[in-house]
């Protein structure tokens, strides 16, 4: 909860400004810290300067174009960067924005400098966050995947875009100038040095930053997944009851069975962790997983207060009042006594961060809980994502990649009802479409790598 009170009473904005070569995440980091802040209600934006640079007619370029003694090149970019500085300026005041990335190269300390006068003369708190590597075989992975997503290579033959991708970073090495203990002291700065084998920090004032640092800080790019599942069918299910602490119906344990094989599939030897909540029905729906598990209280379903325990039709009768406001604005409406889906998302910010530090993780959980997950890591929207539809007895696999997660859903195949309540009924059942609806956040690939 601390966590927006404490931007919004600061008045704060920021401006995380990117260094560093390219090929070194720069993007791949803005985005994901876009992402994090966006899921926290934090209003956070990323200006891509290339993007900027394509606009104003760069075209497809090629090295040379990146020489720093190409004249006319260099205009073209001092150009792209004033755009996008000036698209953030005008976001900061005209959407209430708060964190915004800029992200660029910003090679060299001259440059840095007149970032730095800028946001200073609008009162922005200007943070620099640099990624700096010297693992060349990370680099070339880099750069086979830049290669593939990148608009500047879009059917270009890919040997030959490798070369001049190379070409260009050594015309960006000529000039580049890292951020320096001694040099940048006064900066507020984070560093990251190949990946966070090592993280300088410096000057780190504010809450927000802190924030910021501490996320970069846990992600990691190994390979892993992650399995997301609900609790199979219970008691309650069954009975169109909200709440409880009920056990599995039959069917629920029949998916608790099955649950092993199917994991198994999808996993091969992979090493995992199942995390369940503390609650009966995701303990038994885990019971035959031959996996070490950990149970979390954070994990526990959305709190329905004095509505615990009732069905949806019951809801509407004794409490008419809180039925459409939860139905207008699901997001925030709390039960009484209880919480909202922003509750949630506070309560379930220790378990992302733990999630991005771990690798393989099976987590068994509540239907509320399981929709702020998915939004987190598929960039759902906060109007849409306590209305998107998460079947009962589906094992969903999300594989992050360097530029978005894949989602496959594999189906149990074991009847359960549906627990899914549209807007503006008290019954349960989806509509057919339901499924469909959500395709567009299958892959969430940032604007500036499709
Ligand atoms: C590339 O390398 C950097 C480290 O230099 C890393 O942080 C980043 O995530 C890597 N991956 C991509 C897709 O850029
Ligand atoms: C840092 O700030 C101090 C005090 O404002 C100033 O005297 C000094 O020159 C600055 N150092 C650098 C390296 O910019
Ligand atoms: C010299 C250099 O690489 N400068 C880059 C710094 O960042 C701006 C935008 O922030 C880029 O457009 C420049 O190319």
């Amino acid at each position: 909860m601390a966590f927006y009170t404490v931007s919004n009473v600061e008045n704060l904005r920021i401006c995380v400004v990117m260094v560093g070569l390219p090929a070194r995440g720069k993007s791949f980091i803005a985005q994901k810290i876009v992402r994090y802040l966006s899921w926290l209600s934090i209003k956070a934006k990323c200006f891509n300067v290339g993007n900027y640079r394509r606009k104003a007619g760069s075209g497809h370029p090629d090295a040379e174009f990146f020489d720093f003694n190409n004249k006319a090149a260099f205009k073209i970019r001092q150009k792209a960067a004033e755009a996008a500085a000036y698209d953030m300026m005008k976001w900061y005041e005209e959407e209430n924005g708060v964190v915004a990335i800029l992200d660029g190269t910003n090679t060299t300390r001259e440059r840095r400098d007149w970032i730095l006068k800028i946001c200073r003369e609008r009162a922005i708190e200007p943070m620099f966050l640099e990624s700096w590597s010297d693992d060349t075989d990370m680099i070339l992975r880099n750069i086979s995947d830049v290669k593939t997503s990148s608009p500047d290579y879009e059917g270009v033959d890919p040997d030959v875009a490798t070369s001049d991708f190379l070409e260009r970073i050594a015309k960006y090495e000529q000039v580049y100038e890292p951020l320096d203990r001694e040099k940048d002291k006064n900066l507020t700065y984070v560093k990251l040095i190949n990946v966070a084998q090592e993280v300088v920090i410096n000057r780190i004032q504010t809450y927000l930053e802190s924030r910021v640092v501490f996320y970069v800080m846990n992600l990691h790019i190994r390979p892993r997944c992650i399995w997301l599942s609900r609790h199979g069918e219970s008691v309650y299910n069954v009975e169109k009851k909200i709440g409880g602490d009920s056990c599995l119906s039959e069917r629920g344990f029949q998916y608790a069975k099955k649950l092993p094989e199917l994991v198994k599939q999808s996993a091969g030897d992979a090493d995992l962790t199942i995390w369940t909540s503390t609650l009966i029905r995701t303990q038994q729906t885990a019971q035959d997983l031959p996996y070490k598990q950990l149970q979390w209280k954070a994990l526990d379903e959305l709190d329905a207060g004095v509505c615990d325990g009732m069905t949806y039709e019951e809801i509407e009768e004794k409490y008419p009042g809180d039925f459409k406001a939860r139905d207008e604005n699901k997001y925030e409406y709390r039960y009484p006594g209880g919480e909202s889906y922003r509750d949630v998302v506070i309560r379930l910010e220790p378990i992302i961060m733990e999630l991005e530090r771990q690798e393989n993780i099976l987590i068994v959980t509540h239907q509320a809980v399981l929709r702020c997950i998915y939004a987190y890591f598929m960039n759902v929207p906060q109007e849409e994502s306590p209305w998107m539809s998460i079947p009962l007895h589906t094992l969903i696999k999300l594989e992050p990649k360097a530029y978005g997660t894949e989602v496959t859903k594999i189906k149990a195949n074991i009847p359960a009802v549906s627990t899914y309540k549209e807007k503006g009924t008290s019954r349960v059942g989806e509509s057919t479409q339901d499924g469909t609806k959500y395709q567009n956040f299958l892959l969430s690939i940032p604007e500036s790598k499709r």
